[in-house]
């Protein structure tokens, strides 16, 4: 009998797919230039070729993309990770430095090279100390010609969301982790982008259905998102397909994504304005005069008026944690490792603020943690050599994973793991606790890379270990990220020294040479006695004994108070102290 419709098409497909997997490359030279993305404030920010905005990655699943970075920076070093991109047998190209790689030092070069089979809506951004809020950060799009839901729609748009800052991320960190800052309150933001401006217009085709792509690449603030006058279909989150599921308005995290289909009207009376508004909750001090709200519009006629976005009295975002994936991929019910994270903010003894996992606040390893694996051999295998301060957690290859993560914090943070996306089993409301069973898991759990925890509660994730690989698992607010809020997953060493045996390019390994960064031995670099981490680099010792975190505060306060003056405190906020450190 012959081959039936369907099964003749889908064959064309993979034939088409096959024959136009491409390679696309795309040359950056990553310098300062300047700009005003808020018309308030011109200042240096990091562009691509001269040019900022930074260009999207696009790509179509199935494709090699190759970025040649050439770091023309002379000041700073950098490096790019691929947010989202699960980077299978390439975890060498995922960007964190002493993590997956050396830092690219300044006149440096260094080749990202890989292949991706996953569709979606992506990022990229520098995973360097904090640098990615200074404007090196842009959309990543792999197109889908199988999408189930290509037929939905008739054109695409891609917008981006994000926090403003027009402080430089050097003077800023060095402030927020300081003696200065006891309570650890995070700088905010000075205005709310969309597409890196405000006031975006779009212009809309009447009856036309748009898939309209959504990033939130900010450093720290989540925004709402709504569309005036217009529903939004959620069929993506993340890169995972889901079923389209009707919302009237978003809550997107930083490094959230969302794909939503939005039909147009069929009159072109009226032009409709969009808002993100950046969550206040987040911020220990509302600055007078903050603006948290940017709009653009959906322009159906550019000779009327783009109104004004009318106030709304309260923020009721949709629940992300009931949508389905569209594959219904079932829950993972036989967990083989169940890893729980105790997370809090607390004072070490410089006086300054920290972010810890199990009391642990991470501090980067003298050797990029990959490098210790495949220079390790059957120690690879021994937690101790991966150091005191990495929060290493080790798999083996195919477990099933539990993250058990209880938030000990007043605050929201959204937690995202690399390489790979996780199955969102359990998330309480806030306030719940710390996580003890949940008897009433969804069957087909929504999957995503970056979920949120709720003020002093817990998320429970799970996802298999079928990525060797090393990836982080870390907050993504990126003020949280460098004190410490991130932990190292160790997946499958053994599997991971066989399948990258001397595939480190030549690039790589010259960026560790020209950055003075060892890419050999254990945490410490020690190449002799993998157990000997003599050297390696450690947070600042505990409180001496007898002091509790509030008293050191106040003592830091009156100090404070005394020698530099009310000035400071006011900036930073007296309230937060006893919020944060209680
Ligand atoms: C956007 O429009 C508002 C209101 O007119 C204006 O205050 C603001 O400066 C504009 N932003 C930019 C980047 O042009
Ligand atoms: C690097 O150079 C930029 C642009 O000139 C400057 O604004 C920034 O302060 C410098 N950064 C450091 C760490 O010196
Ligand atoms: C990228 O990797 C592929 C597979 O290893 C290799 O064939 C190709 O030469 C590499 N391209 C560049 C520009 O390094
Ligand atoms: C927003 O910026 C992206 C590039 O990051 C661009 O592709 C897209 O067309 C822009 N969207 C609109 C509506 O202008
Ligand atoms: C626009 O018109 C079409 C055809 O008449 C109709 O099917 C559709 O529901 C209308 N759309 C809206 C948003 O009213
Ligand atoms: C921002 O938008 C919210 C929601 O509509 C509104 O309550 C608030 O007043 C707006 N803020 C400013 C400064 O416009
Ligand atoms: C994990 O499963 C894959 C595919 O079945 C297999 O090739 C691999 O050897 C397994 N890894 C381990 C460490 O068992
Ligand atoms: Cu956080």
């Amino acid at each position: 009998m012959a081959m039936s419709l369907s099964s003749f098409l889908l064959s064309i497909s993979f034939f088409l797919t096959a024959v136009y997997a491409a390679t696309v490359t795309y040359d950056f030279d990553v310098s300062w230039v300047y700009a005003n993305p808020d018309g308030v404030y011109n200042r240096p920010v990091i562009g691509v070729n001269g040019k900022w905005p930074l260009p999207p990655i696009t790509a179509t699943k199935g494709d090699r993309v190759v970025v040649n970075v050439k770091n023309s920076l002379g000041n700073e070093t950098t490096s790019l990770h691929f947010h989202g991109l699960f980077q299978f047998g390439t975890n060498h190209m995922d960007g964190p430095i002493q993590v997956t790689q050396c830092p690219i030092p300044p006149g440096g070069s260094f080749t990202y090279n890989f292949t991706i089979d996953q569709p979606g809506t992506y990022w990229y951004h520098s995973h360097t100390k904090g640098q990615y809020p200074d404007g090196i950060r842009a959309p990543l799009i792999v197109h889908d010609p199988d999408s189930p839901h290509k037929d939905l729609y008739d054109e695409e748009i891609v917008i981006s969301f994000s926090d403003w800052y027009h402080g430089m991320m050097g003077p800023l960190l060095t402030d927020f982790i300081s003696i200065r800052n006891p309570s650890g309150a995070e700088p905010v933001p000075n205005a709310a982008l969309v597409n890196d401006t405000q006031n975006l217009t779009v212009s809309i085709q009447p009856g036309k259905t748009y898939l309209v792509r959504m990033v939130n690449m900010g450093a720290f603030a989540a925004q709402y998102v709504w569309f005036e006058g217009h529903t939004m279909k959620i069929v993506e989150v993340d890169g995972i397909y889901t079923e389209p599921t009707e919302a009237n308005m978003l809550y997107m995290t930083a490094a959230q994504r969302y794909s939503v289909l939005i039909t147009a009207k069929n009159s072109t009376d009226a032009n409709f304005a969009f808002v993100g508004s950046m969550d206040q909750d987040l911020f220990d001090v509302v600055p007078a005069g903050l603006n948290p709200n940017v709009t653009g519009w959906l322009v159906y006629d550019e000779k009327k008026e783009k109104p004004a976005a009318k106030e709304i009295n309260a923020f009721e975002p949709f629940d992300d944690f009931t949508l389905v994936p569209e594959d219904k991929q079932g829950i993972l019910d036989k967990v083989d490792h169940s890893v729980t994270l105790d997370m809090k903010m607390d004072n070490l003894g410089d006086g300054a603020n920290y972010a810890f996992f199990n009391d642990v606040t991470f501090v980067r390893a003298k050797v990029p943690t990959l490098y210790t694996v495949l220079t390790s051999g059957s120690e690879a295998t021994n937690p101790v050599i991966y150091g005191g301060n990495t929060n290493q957690i080790l798999l083996k290859g195919n477990e099933t994973v539990e993250i058990i993560l209880n938030n000990n914090d007043p605050g929201k943070h959204p937690f995202h793991l690399h390489g790979h996306e996780f199955q969102v089993v359990s998330r309480s409301e806030d306030e719940a606790g710390a996580y003890i069973s949940d008897s009433s898991m969804p069957p087909t759990p929504m999957r995503r890379d970056t979920v949120l925890v709720r003020p002093n509660g817990h998320i429970v994730l799970r996802f298999r270990a079928t990525n060797p690989g090393v990836w982080l698992f870390h907050c993504h607010i990126e003020w949280h990220v460098a004190s410490g809020l991130v932990a190292t997953i160790i997946e499958d060493p053994l599997t991971l020294q066989a399948q990258l045996a001397g595939k480190i390019p030549a690039n790589h390994l010259q960026a560790c040479k020209d950055s003075n960064t060892p890419s050999e031995g254990n945490a410490a670099g020690n190449t002799k006695n993998l157990l000997d981490l003599t050297g390696q680099n450690k947070s600042p010792s505990p409180l001496p004994a007898g002091f509790t975190a509030r008293g050191i505060v106040a003592l830091v306060f009156s100090c404070l108070a005394a020698f530099i003056g009310m000035a400071v405190i006011g900036q930073y906020g007296m309230a937060p102290v006893k919020a944060k450190t209680g």
